[in-house]
């Protein structure tokens, strides 16, 4: 490779190596690594898989790209050789801005690992300009601005490719750019994302701003654009099917060029609908095959052979529903297909819970997908009962087959591989190199751990992740953090029902002990990372509390040095790769029932942190993975959490009148110390959110969580012991490598 290397930095820049900038090697490398790619295999099959999602959230791809072809080593050595390090090279590549949060970044996890397997599966989006935003902090407040993440040589191809999609009004040129996907050590798939030319990025005026009714300007600008009122509805809706038509468009073009007969699509295609947000697909599909002569009815039953749902969360806000005259405003087209599909539920089933178009003419874009689709699935074990025996309870009874559980996964090449070289190596040398193909052999790891040499080297990687992580922080964004301190993060989408707001309580709770003379004995250091959408008003007041709490206590002489607050700026898979690999204490603290899986949790996990955590979503597997032992697991269970939503008997302000302790903490958001510093009508407003409405529990958990902290952060003092419940996460976290994941989507669902 270093032949090559040297050819394209004379051919696009006439430098050598040595001379080269990191900006030049940094385009060099992404010349090379997409020609190997070129070279490489592909994977192929008598069916093929395409997954449509909204997010596809991939991060940086150059680590990865090498470490998947095989050739990171061998790159980092010659780059060495000349003078040059990997690491500050992979500082160059901008992070593409493809999505929000752990939907988006399952779907990366997702196409790293079908590739890996070997099994032919494309990814559909679309292909944002300017991302989700990039946050900025100003005045303890979050800021968005645009994300602009695409340069002239990226990993984007240019493909040629483009389709009409027909609106009510006009109708738009597509154009398709491809990302490849490499498998590790296998064949490549890709990752399809459809562009609209005439999208103007210099409409985007202050912050995240921009005409929402230019349809032909701004379609592709922006990730999820604020849909507070009629016009971001009506985008949303113009986007979505923008990338249903051109992926049914796609799909249909490629099984017509392989010569398949489209009676038998489903024989050639799986389509695996990403929540809502690609659910058009199934009228659109419906569609085109009759254009294509097929009759109806026909249309109809191929479809429901191709398509299968997974659903990513119980939130309604996720659960999209449609107004039909806003279908008919952008596609209506597609509007007598959703109507016909109604009809024929509505014949068959009374009850109005499993009917498409309600009785206020809104479609269920979910009751869709269940009824004309092949399978349905959540996304952890948990989640999917909940689904079964709760929110989609009468569909389950109608079709119990279709229902099936897939706990998410991980890939271990980027949470793991990428991000954490030592923690890599230090198990290359206990355990030998088996478990990168077959993650379940990290349980090897168990034969070692009475092994003191073992436990003491782990804490030496996971004191060496710490350092790198405080010199990271201190070198982006001028943060500075303690290496000797206990490191309790928690970094997700800013959510009431992830309850970053508990842990904010928490903090004031041991400001409070501090400044009543209660030191812990290891200084501690709170880390949060946190994007809020743009219009969720409590969400974005939560991160100002954080903030202003990052102030008291820093200015604070006698409890800084025991205590310290971060929010860092941006989160983003980037922070994640370096925030992840040094956390001692991994904070999964929503409200039971309400987190469908989480996929934070389980990177944690790998990287030896241990989880604080309720029994929700993919902690509950966690727990029995790890046993009560290697997990802080409190709160009320998601069966009582549900018979207070039941019983509507929850009122946050009988615990805040009943509980001194629990009003001192809550009072303090409005105390003179933090009013000083923060914007006195937000804090007064979360103040009052929580005591008058508390959505998500936050008062009833918040006691049993303090305890179980101060039991973690007293137990962290012995060394061994702590090491000890690292090594049992490190070693059970095998059952959740997305290639066990994706290993049993093809089993029962694909049949790749
Ligand atoms: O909130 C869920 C999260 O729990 C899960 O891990 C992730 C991937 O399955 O999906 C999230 N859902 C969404 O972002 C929106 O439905």
């Amino acid at each position: 490779m270093e032949a090559r290397l040297t050819e394209i930095l004379q051919e696009k820049f006439q430098t050598g190596l040595e001379q080269a900038t990191n900006e030049q090697v940094y385009y060099a490398l992404l010349t090379l690594t997409k020609e190997r790619i070129k070279e490489g295999p592909k994977n192929e099959g008598k069916r093929k898989l395409y997954y449509i999602s909204a997010e596809f959230l991939i991060g940086k791809l150059l680590s990865n790209n090498l470490i998947n072809l095989g050739i990171y080593d061998e790159t980092a050595e010659v780059l060495k050789k000349h003078g040059k390090k990997l690491a500050e090279i992979e500082e160059v590549e901008p992070e593409p801005s493809l999505g929000n949060g752990g939907l988006g970044r399952l779907a990366a996890c997702f196409l790293d690992s079908i590739a890996t397997l070997g099994l032919p599966g494309d990814g559909i989006g679309l292909n944002y300009h300017m991302g989700l935003f990039k946050q900025v902090f100003t005045d303890h407040k979050q800021d968005e601005q645009k994300n602009p993440w695409i340069e002239k040589d990226s990993w984007l191809n240019d493909t040629g490719i483009s389709f009409e999609v027909p609106f009510k009004d006009f109708s738009l040129r597509s154009h398709l750019y491809d990302i490849d996907v490499t498998g590790y050590e296998g064949g490549s798939n890709k990752l399809h994302l459809f562009d609209v030319e005439t999208v103007n990025d210099a409409i985007v005026g202050n912050g995240i701003n921009f005409d929402k009714n230019d349809i032909r300007e701004n379609l592709t600008l922006f990730l999820y654009p604020d849909d507070s009122d009629k016009a971001g509805n009506l985008l949303r809706i113009y986007q979505q099917y923008f990338m249903v038509s051109n992926a049914a468009q796609y799909i249909i073009r490629e099984c017509e060029e392989k010569g398949y007969d489209l009676r038998k699509l489903h024989e050639h295609v799986a389509i695996q609908i990403n929540d809502t947000h690609p659910s058009m697909v199934i009228p659109e599909l419906i569609r085109l095959l009759v254009q294509k002569q097929i009759d109806f009815n026909e249309a109809i039953e191929i479809v429901q052979k191709t398509c299968a749902y997974t659903n990513h969360t119980i939130l309604a806000e996720a659960l999209e529903k449609w107004p039909v005259d806003y279908l008919e405003q952008v596609a209506p087209q597609i509007v007598p297909i959703i109507r016909d599909l109604d009809a024929r539920i509505k014949g068959r089933y009374k009850d109005p819970r499993v009917h498409i178009i309600d009785d206020q003419n809104r479609v269920h874009m979910a009751h869709m997908d269940i009824h004309y689709g092949y399978s349905v699935n959540g996304v952890a074990y948990l989640h999917t009962e909940i689904l079964k025996n709760e929110e989609l309870k009468p569909f389950y009874d109608i079709y119990p087959q279709k229902f099936n559980n897939k706990t998410n996964g991980i890939t271990f090449r980027r949470w793991l591989l990428h991000c954490n070289h030592e923690l890599t190596a230090w198990l290359d040398e206990k355990i030998g190199p088996d478990y990168r193909k077959d993650a379940t052999k990290l349980e090897k790891l168990l034969d070692h751990i009475n092994d003191e040499e073992t436990l003491k080297s782990l804490l030496v990687v996971k004191q060496k992740k710490k350092e790198d992580l405080a010199a990271y922080l201190k070198e982006t964004q001028g943060l500075e953090i303690n290496p000797n301190s206990i490191f309790d993060i928690q970094v997700k989408r800013l959510h009431e029902y992830k309850r970053q707001q508990m842990n904010a309580l928490y903090v004031i709770y041991k400001y409070l002990e501090i400044k009543s003379g209660k030191k812990p004995e290891t200084p501690i250091t709170v880390i949060f990372g946190a994007k809020a959408a743009p219009a969720y008003i409590i969400a974005k007041d939560i991160i100002h509390l954080i903030l202003c709490l990052q102030e008291l206590i820093d200015n604070d002489p006698e409890v800084a040095p025991y205590l310290k607050v971060v929010m860092v700026e941006n989160y983003n898979v980037t922070l994640a790769e370096k925030l992840i690999p040094s956390c001692d204490i991994s904070e999964q603290i929503s409200l039971a029932s309400k987190e469908a899986s989480g996929t934070g949790n389980m990177k944690f996990m790998l990287n030896g942190a241990v989880t604080m955590g309720t029994e929700d979503g993919a902690n509950v597997e966690i727990h029995q993975f790890v046993g009560d032992e290697n997990i802080y697991i409190f709160g009320e269970s998601s069966e009582q959490v549900i018979e207070h939503y039941r019983k509507m008997d929850y009122n946050a302000v009988d615990y805040y009148i009943n509980d001194e302790e629990i009003r001192r903490l809550v009072d303090f958001i409005i105390s003179p110390e933090l009013l000083r510093i923060g914007d006195k009508y937000l804090l007064l407003e979360l103040h009052a959110e929580l005591i008058r409405k508390d959505w998500f529990m936050t008062l009833l958990d918040v006691k049993d969580y303090i305890q179980k902290k101060e039991q973690a952060y007293a137990d962290y003092e012995d060394r061994m012991a702590w090491a000890k419940k690292m090594v049992v996460n490190i070693a059970k976290a095998g059952y959740f490598s997305s290639d066990r994941t994706i290993a049993e989507y093809n089993r029962d669902i694909w049949h790749l």
